[in-house]
Formats: structure tokens, C-alpha cells, sequence
């Protein structure tokens, strides 16, 4: 009788491990618990064995009895979870990676220069993008017979509102609105009246820089836009300075690196020069200075430009301007 117990028990184990669905377990239970099941015919059975072990071996078959209902009970409540699609997941799966953005590559640039100007101790300003013809032209020194300001150049709003031609209306409010010491960069989107081609977009990104104080001279302008260079495009690049006019610099310079495909050695790019034009840059001018309210004979500032949009063909070997504001997805995902 032990015996048919421990084989029982050792089936039951067995059927356990067999079960994987709810019909098995109903048909599992009747094959155990059934009222012609094993346990029932072990009952049956008890009525052969001797009076005097009856009680023990009764308390065995329902001690086994029980432990059978306890275990198929649990595992009808796995399964009833499984089939409500809860515990379906396997929690030790790595998960699925979510679709995530990123920078453009002219944003990827703009971060760029913003950190390196900002590790020296420049702040990031900004302005509005319409722009009276005031901040835009007349405060930077820019006469009315100007030839900037002809319609075919810029994108007039009305009479006096313009789509700002640069940064550099940031850098007046800027100053009319604080006194010296100024260590600004204003970077943003300008406006051209160009018809678009590989060279030339109606708009782009410029960041213009502005430090202002006693005692700023040419000489600090070298250094920091050799500095920003170096940290841009590397230790190797070398900068070059050539005069220039602007109407709101005074002396202006336009300033050149060393080409980062050869290196400087002459190549298709630089068209043998070993040389790229970056951008333009100069002390600024003492009328400007006068029209922020600036006293020119004890402030003196220097200023300069640099195009977002060109550093980012650069730096990435774009060939062509308008690929940067197509947002195509296959140009995007390669950066
Ligand atoms: C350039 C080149 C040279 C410039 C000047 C000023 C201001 F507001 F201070 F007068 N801002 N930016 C400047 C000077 C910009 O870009 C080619």
C-alpha cells in the first residue's frame, strides 16, 4: 500500500511537469482527483489493509490528497495568467530599443562652437529674427546708400522691417542694453535674397562673437579665433588673417584656415591654396560704438562672423549647401 502511495506521488510529479495548458490540467485532475481517479481507487483499496494501520496509511492518502489539490490550484493560476497574456513576456529579454532622434548636423555644429566659446567665458545671446532697419543696418554703420541694403539683397518686410541679414542686430541690442565688460556670441538663422544653389540659400546660420571693454585689442581677436580653431578642427590648423572692409569694423580683417582636407598642402577643395575662407571679423568701429552710447576713446571691442552652415560642410565634406535643409532622412541618419 506505501508502495501504490510513492508511485502515485512520483506520477503526480511527472504529471506536473507535463502539464502546459488548461485542458491538460482538467483532464490531469480527473486522472488524480477524478471519483474514479487514483486517489479515489487508493481509498478503495484501504478496505484490504489491516485494521489496526488503516488510520496511518487514511492520513497518507489524504495528506497526498491534499498536497495534489494544493498543486494543481497553483497551477491552474499560472496558467489562467499565461492565457491572459500577463506573465507571457519573458521579463529577463533585453528590451526593445525605441527609435530616438538626433542632432541635426548643424545643430551638431552650433553645440560645437557654443561649448568651445563658452569654456571661454563667452555667453550665448540672442535676438529676433525681423529686424528693424535700424538694428540691422543704420547702427552698424551701414549708410542708406549702402549697397547691402538694395532690394536685391535683402528681404524687405515693409519700409522698415527686414528678415535680419546677420547676427549682428543682436550684438547692438546686446549693447545698448548692458555696459562693458561684453563677451558675447549670438548664434542664428539669416536671411538673403540668393536663388538657391550648391553655394548659396536664402537662409543659413551665422555665429557672430563680440567682446567689448578697456583694453581689447587685435591681438586678443588673433588668439581667440586661433584658440576656437584649434579646438574646433585641431591642434594642426593654422589661421591666417588678410585685410578686408567692413562697414562696422575698423581695421577689418577676413580671416582664412588652413584647409582641412590637405591640410594646407593644396588640393581640389582649397583649389591649391591650401587655404578655406572662414568668415570676417575686425576691431569695432568707433561709430558704432557712439551709437550704443559707448565712449570710443575708452571702449574699444573686437567682433567677427563665422558661418555655421560652412563649418558644417566642412567639418562633415558636404559639397552641397541645400542638403542641410531638406531633411532627408538618408543624408540626417548619417550623422
Ligand atoms: C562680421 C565681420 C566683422 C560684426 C560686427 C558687429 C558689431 F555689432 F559689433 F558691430 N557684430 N558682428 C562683424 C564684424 C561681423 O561678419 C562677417
Amino acid at each position: 500500500m506505501l508502495e501504490q502511495i510513492a508511485e502515485i506521488k512520483n506520477l503526480f510529479n511527472k504529471s506536473l511537469q507535463e502539464i502546459k495548458t488548461l485542458p491538460d490540467l482538467e483532464t490531469e485532475k480527473i486522472r488524480f482527483l477524478g471519483r474514479k481517479g487514483l486517489i479515489a481507487t487508493l481509498f478503495e483499496t484501504l478496505g484490504d489493509v489491516p485494521q489496526d494501520s488503516r488510520p496511518v496509511i487514511g492520513q497518507q492518502i489524504n495528506a497526498l490528497k491534499k498536497e495534489i489539490e494544493i498543486h494543481f490550484s497553483e497551477l491552474k493560476n499560472k496558467l489562467n495568467l499565461l492565457t491572459a497574456g500577463l506573465q507571457s513576456v519573458d521579463i529577463t529579454l533585453p528590451g526593445r530599443a525605441l527609435p530616438v532622434g538626433k542632432r541635426h548636423p548643424l545643430h551638431q555644429v552650433a553645440d560645437q562652437i557654443k561649448a568651445i566659446f563658452s569654456s571661454m567665458g563667452f555667453e550665448i545671446a540672442d535676438g529676433p529674427e525681423v529686424e528693424t532697419d535700424y538694428y540691422n543696418f543704420e547702427a552698424l554703420n551701414m549708410p542708406r546708400t549702402h549697397p547691402a541694403r538694395d532690394m536685391q539683397d535683402t528681404l524687405y518686410i515693409s519700409d522698415n522691417l527686414v528678415l535680419r541679414t546677420h547676427t549682428s542686430p543682436v550684438q547692438i541690442r546686446v549693447m545698448e542694453s548692458r555696459k562693458p565688460p561684453i563677451r558675447i556670441i549670438a548664434p542664428g538663422r539669416v536671411f538673403r535674397r540668393d536663388t538657391p544653389d550648391a553655394s548659396h540659400s536664402p537662409f543659413f546660420h551665422q555665429s557672430e562673437g563680440l567682446v567689448v571693454g578697456e583694453d581689447v585689442t587685435f591681438a586678443d581677436l588673433k588668439g581667440v579665433i586661433e584658440s576656437f580653431a584649434a579646438q574646433m578642427l585641431g591642434r594642426e590648423i593654422k589661421v591666417r588673417f588678410r585685410p578686408s572692409f567692413f562697414p562696422f569694423t575698423e581695421p577689418s580683417v577676413e580671416y582664412d584656415f588652413n584647409c582641412v582636407f590637405c591640410k594646407g598642402k593644396g588640393c581640389r577643395v582649397c583649389k591649391n591654396t591650401g587655404w578655406l575662407e572662414i568668415s570676417g571679423a575686425g576691431m569695432v568701429h568707433p561709430n558704432v560704438l557712439k551709437n550704443v552710447g559707448y565712449d570710443p576713446g575708452k571702449i574699444s571691442g573686437y567682433a567677427f562672423g563665422m558661418g555655421i552652415d560652412r563649418l558644417a560642410m566642412l567639418k562633415f565634406n558636404i559639397n552641397d549647401i541645400r542638403i542641410l535643409f531638406e531633411n532627408d532622412l538618408r543624408f540626417i541618419n548619417q550623422f
